[in-house]
């Protein structure tokens, strides 16, 4: 089960997001506010997926609490943080931004892994026409690159679910499948790959960035027979670097005797420069993820 939090200033809209989104609750325009005390804990299955959602209160003295005395607890084993920014807030966006910074930090140090979603809630209350200057202006002073997707949400229409939909899907599940894990390794190394080719143990082809693999299955052959001579990090990852028509070729022999071959846009470097090191190693990190997916 995946642990998401949810956290953001009081009154931003946190608890109604969870009514709405994971219990079927209609939004009312004139429901009085009442602030969660603490956090409340509780179990859905939205879109399919079984999560454990914490909604924190989000007075001042929570947020200290839950960063401070309970940041273990809370920050632990969460596979995504959601962030809520209250869009007509402005008086409070400073103080917002400091809690958002508060809880990226303790995320990062009790669960470096998770990803993060921010959420630019109450968009239907923004002047009609000004959204997206609206939006432009609260990102620059929110200093938000394109690190983490920003959803601009309202429980007023139907952005909220799509919001939450995309969140549970990308992130909850992790990668769903080969496709994800090689796009999120390309989108990295784009200049430095020509090809990519994934190939099961049966010899078919699951991957292949170009139609054509004729090429490379002479070297993949070969490469069977010499793998277990090269190179290898450790007992269970085996890889070879060779030259073919004057690119490399990594080449590694997976689970189940699937095979991973990357050809890289370059030949092998007179010295070894640090973003051949970097591209070996991000390739041997996509070994260790198609591994574990493989398993
Ligand atoms: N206009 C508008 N109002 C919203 C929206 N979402 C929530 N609200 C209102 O915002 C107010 C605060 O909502 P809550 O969900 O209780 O806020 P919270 O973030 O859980 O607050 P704490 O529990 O104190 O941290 C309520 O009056 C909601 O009706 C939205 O999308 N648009
Ligand atoms: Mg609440």
């Amino acid at each position: 089960m995946e642990k998401i939090i949810i956290m953001g200033l009081a009154e931003s809209g946190k608890t109604t997001i969870v009514k709405v989104s994971a219990e079927g609750y209609v939004p009312q325009k004139q429901a009085p506010y009442s602030a969660t005390i603490d956090y409340k804990r509780k179990t859905y299955t939205m879109f399919g997926t079984k999560i454990s959602l914490f909604d924190l209160g989000g007075q001042k003295s929570f947020l200290d609490r839950f960063t401070g005395d309970l940041a273990e607890f809370i920050f632990s084993k969460v596979a995504v943080m959601i962030y809520v920014f209250d869009v007509i807030n402005m008086p409070k966006i400073s103080l917002a931004k400091y809690y958002y910074d508060l809880g990226l930090q303790t995320l990062k140090k009790y669960s470096p892994e998770a990803k993060v979603h921010i959420l630019f809630h109450k968009v239907d209350l923004i002047e009609k026409g000004k959204t997206e200057e609206f939006v432009k202006n609260i990102k620059e002073f929110l200093e938000l690159d394109d690190t983490y997707p920003i959803h601009e949400t309202s429980v007023y229409d139907k952005s909220i679910f799509t919001a939450m939909e995309n969140i549970i899907d990308t992130s909850a599940q992790g990668p769903e499948s080969f496709e994800t894990i090689f796009q999120k390794f390309e989108m990295q190394n784009k200049e430095f790959i020509d090809q990519m080719v994934l190939i099961d143990g049966r010899g078919k082809a699951i991957i292949s960035t170009q139609d054509d693999i004729f090429d490379l299955k002479e070297k993949l052959l070969q490469a069977h027979q010499t793998i277990e001579a090269s190179f290898s990090v450790n007992e269970s990852l085996k890889y070879s670097i060779q030259q073919f028509q004057s690119k490399l070729v990594f080449t590694s022999i997976l689970n189940n005797y699937f095979i991973l071959m990357l050809r890289y846009s370059f030949n092998l470097p007179e010295e070894l420069n640090e973003s051949y090191i970097k591209l070996l190693n991000q390739s041997i990190r996509l070994v260790q993820d198609l591994n574990k997916f493989i398993k």
